[in-house]
């Protein structure tokens, strides 16, 4: 009764502090009350009152793979410090205890299947994919320290913006040094004997859930409605790759590479290639024979990558810049890493111009309305983002907008059902309703709350009813 009487003055309290008119929303946010409510039950170890059922069909489904663990380097350079490595496999550890924890929400799919190397070379070059596999032994085998494969110098484009790509390549390949400069982008990025196989596996968790996202909505009959959703629990993340960039603790950009297999492969296709999941698989010899034709751009589905990590991700804007057939969006805290992207001026171009949008906010005076505001905009009134009418829904998936977090955070997003809230709007925003969503974890760094933080995100897409959220008029 205390806890109905505490979340009856919330809920008027969520009213009166709304950032936008509720009026038109009064029948959802009626309806959604009870599933704050019980959202509010599940926070606090009750699952019984969660409309998820426990039938297996109705779980949420997660991709996971243990070798996501293996990189483990010992420290990085940030911030003017050597501290010990941010991006670490505790993150992974506390997701996947959680998951653990709430077996009636969550069905887990593992072990994971292999799709090799072939759908990575739809986005990356195969020169930095050999890159990624054999640094760390050619390091060593040049005498530098087995603990320490991190970059010192960098190919900064006034370096020799006179010369042509291949001659910069060729001088940087005469030394491991030179390599790491050529295609790393900062000193987050170390590398150990293990670093390729947790990259190559993190790579295939996105894959196989972007399979079983496929297949679950082939099977799914007409007029099924329930919401096709797969979480794939990966790390290394992602977006800050480009196709010969390693970043921000990024090495393959998991969610471009989805979007691509998403786009070029039909469920059929998937199959074809799909074996199980092996490293030795991950060998990079005759890569050139591998690359894909691509589907004609009227054949590609279309996806819409919405990327709610803190950070720019750079790599997926760079990647799609010129493309019309996936729009990227990114809501960011600006200005801050990766520091040379993430403005509003960045649109796309040629062919993709109006289909990348970014949305830069205030680290220091972000609160959860505002976030939550920018969000909802985007998703319901960017005529856009509505019109481009996507197929699929790709979430770059970050935790590090949460105002503990160590290397990032919106000092203002301080309420975890904001977490919950951002799942209900990917379900029921005007752009995103109905749509198949592939939710693919990227950073987030407080390794003790992180499990929840998603389990937010995933319960509120999950359990939220299937109406749209209602435009202000
Ligand atoms: C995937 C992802 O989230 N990558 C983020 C990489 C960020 N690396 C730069 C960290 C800079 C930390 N600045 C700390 C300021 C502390 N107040
Ligand atoms: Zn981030």
């Amino acid at each position: 009764m205390c806890n109905l009487i505490t979340e009856t003055i919330l809920f008027f309290f969520l009213l009166r502090f709304s950032h936008i008119s509720l009026i038109p929303y009064f029948n959802f946010i009626v309806k959604d009350f009870c599933l704050l409510l019980a959202a509010r039950e599940e926070e606090s170890g009750h699952f019984t009152t969660m409309t998820q059922g426990t039938a297996t069909s109705d779980k949420i489904k997660v991709v996971y793979c243990e070798d996501g663990l293996l990189h483990n380097p010992p420290f990085e350079v940030t911030s003017g410090k050597i501290k010990p490595y941010v991006e670490s496999p505790e993150r992974l550890k506390s997701i996947k205890k959680y998951i653990d924890e709430n077996p009636s929400m969550f069905q887990l799919i593992s072990p994971i299947s292999d799709y090799t190397l072939k759908p990575i070379l739809d986005i990356h070059r195969p020169d930095y994919i050999a890159f990624l596999e054999s640094i760390y032994q050619e390091w060593v085998n040049a005498g530098l320290p087995k603990d320490a494969c991190i970059g010192d110098t960098f190919a900064q484009l006034s370096f020799a913006s006179k010369l042509s790509e291949e001659v910069l390549l060729k001088n940087a390949n005469q030394h491991p040094t030179g390599k790491m400069g050529y295609y790393l982008g900062d000193m987050s990025v170390s590398f150990m004997n293990e670093t390729w196989r947790a990259a190559y596996a993190s790579v295939q968790i996105v894959l196989t859930a972007a399979h079983e996202l496929l297949r679950s909505i082939e099977n799914s009959e007409a007029n099924d409605k329930q919401s096709k959703m797969v979480y794939a629990l990966c790390r290394p993340p992602g977006h800050h790759s480009s196709d010969h960039l390693a970043a921000g603790y990024c090495f393959i950009n998991n969610a471009a590479v989805a979007a691509a297999f998403l786009q070029n492969y039909s469920s059929k296709d998937m199959e074809l290639l799909q074996r199980p999941y092996d490293p030795v698989l991950a060998t990079t010899t005759n890569l050139e024979n591998m690359m894909l034709d691509e589907k004609p751009i009227d054949e590609k589905k279309k996806i819409l990558i919405l990327d709610i990590d803190y950070h720019h991700g750079n790599g997926t804007q760079e990647i799609f810049y010129d493309d019309s057939t996936v729009f990227y969006i990114s809501i960011h805290g600006y200005p801050d890493y990766p520091h040379f992207t993430g403005s509003v001026d960045e649109k796309g171009r040629g062919r993709g111009l109006g289909y990348n949008i970014n949305i830069p906010l205030d680290p220091e005076h972000t609160t959860d309305e505002v976030y939550l505001k920018h969000l909802y905009h985007v998703l319901n009134t960017e005529k856009t983002v509505v019109n481009f009418k996507a197929d699929i829904v790709i979430v770059s998936l970050g935790l590090d907008t949460w105002f503990e977090d160590p290397i990032a955070g919106m000092k203002g997003l301080r309420e975890k059902h904001t977490y919950y809230t951002i799942g209900q709007y990917i379900k029921q925003s005007e752009a995103t309703f109905g749509k198949p969503v592939l939710f693919v974890q990227e950073g987030g760094y407080t390794y003790d709350k992180l499990g929840e933080l998603v389990g937010q995100v995933l319960q509120g897409f999950a359990c939220s009813s299937d109406e749209k959220l209602r435009l202000d008029a």
